[in-house]
């Protein structure tokens, strides 16, 4: 069913999320702010309550991970997993030691996602990545096309090139699913993994992830974890834990965590793999869907003759044509027509 959305916003940021009015908000915008100079570079590997794990020194011998917290002085903006950001202060790395960050350079991605279509909130999970890893199980947990198809309109919505990743192929085939993608044309990779990782064909998944970044989403028990200690052996993560037991009691992990995938071949190439905890859902509150026809480079120009603001699922729309004159291919027309209604539907099947 459709909804009238009057003040749809399609630029959101999570700075735009906190409708609280800062106490501070009447300070002099006069003050000039130190440049720091100074400042390392570092990237956001994960975040844990208010502490941020930076890598710096990237790709030099003195690479190391240090915890930085976000300066004041960087008030309301946000600082997320991938974020390449400015840092000062304690930069050792040593036990207790806490750095800045007091800047955070200009994103060339952002992934974001909402927790339903009516939530006006939404959270940033990723900042510059290149591809979204859309991880479902062939089955335990049974899949849902329609999570999946939420996930590609989110990636061609935020640039990313999706790869769909169908994990546990040793409980059920892949066909019947691939079929429902084949027309889309997107990437796959088959894993059947469980305890064997040793055994799984990781090179077909590794030739995707060389030299970009790949955020793996998926429901929560689909295999991102396994699949991602596979992938980066000596990081190996709690796989099929969602709460962690620390010092100040149970809490859920919400943040993604960044890895480097072991260099591997002749010239040493690497990649970095974003592993996120479960998505229940993956609202689509913030998409333009007028972007989503670039990703349909066959049926775009098809779209010359549309009404205006044709929602190219409707009586005049010039798709319909441009498909019976053969120019493209009825499975394509099908399968966006099927992206584009995914925003007005619940996703629970
Ligand atoms: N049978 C089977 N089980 C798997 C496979 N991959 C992962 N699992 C199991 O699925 C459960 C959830 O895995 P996990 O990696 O924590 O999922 P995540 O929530 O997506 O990170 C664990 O018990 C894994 O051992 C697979 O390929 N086949
Ligand atoms: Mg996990
Ligand atoms: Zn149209």
């Amino acid at each position: 069913m459709a909804k009238a959305r009057s003040t749809r916003r399609t630029d959101f940021d999570e700075d735009d999320v906190r409708v609280r009015p800062s106490r501070r908000g009447s300070r002099p915008r006069t003050r000039t702010r130190p440049k720091h100079e100074d400042a390392e570079t570092g990237r956001v590997l994960t975040i844990d309550r208010g502490r941020y794990t930076c890598l710096v020194d990237e790709g030099t011998r003195r690479e190391h991970e240090i915890t930085a917290m976000k300066a004041r002085e960087l008030g309301r903006k946000g600082v997320v997993v991938g974020d390449r950001v400015a840092i000062v202060g304690d930069l050792s790395g040593d036990k207790g030691a806490l750095a800045r960050i007091v800047r955070v350079e200009d994103r060339d991605s952002v992934l974001r996602r909402t927790a339903d279509d009516d939530d006006p909130y939404e959270r940033i999970i990723v900042a510059n990545a290149d591809q979204l890893a859309i991880v479902t199980a062939l089955a335990d947990p049974e899949p849902r096309p329609r999570l999946i198809d939420r996930c590609l309109v989110a990636a061609y919505d935020a640039g990313l090139e999706p790869l769909l990743v169908l994990t546990k192929a040793d409980l059920a085939p892949p066909e019947s699913l691939l079929e429902l993608y084949g027309p889309l044309g997107v990437p796959y990779v088959v894993t059947r993994g469980g305890d064997a990782y040793d055994d799984w064909d990781l090179d077909a998944m590794r030739a995707y992830l060389d030299d970009r970044t790949t955020v793996f989403v998926g429901h929560s028990g689909v295999g991102k974890t396994t699949l991602v200690n596979a992938l980066v052996p000596d990081r190996k993560r709690a796989v099929g834990h969602v709460n962690v037991v620390t010092g100040r009691g149970r809490h859920t992990t919400t943040s993604a965590l960044t890895l480097r995938l072991p260099p591997h071949g002749e010239d040493g190439v690497s990649g970095w793999v974003v592993d996120t905890p479960g998505v229940r859902s993956f609202g689509l509150n913030h998409i333009d869907l007028g972007r989503i026809i670039h990703a349909f480079p066959d049926l775009e120009p098809g779209t010359e003759g549309c009404p205006r603001a044709c929602s190219h699922d409707e009586p005049d729309c010039a798709l319909d044509a441009w498909v019976e004159e053969g120019h493209a291919d009825p499975a394509r027309l099908y399968s966006l027509r099927r992206l584009l209604a995914t925003r007005e539907q619940a996703e629970g099947d």
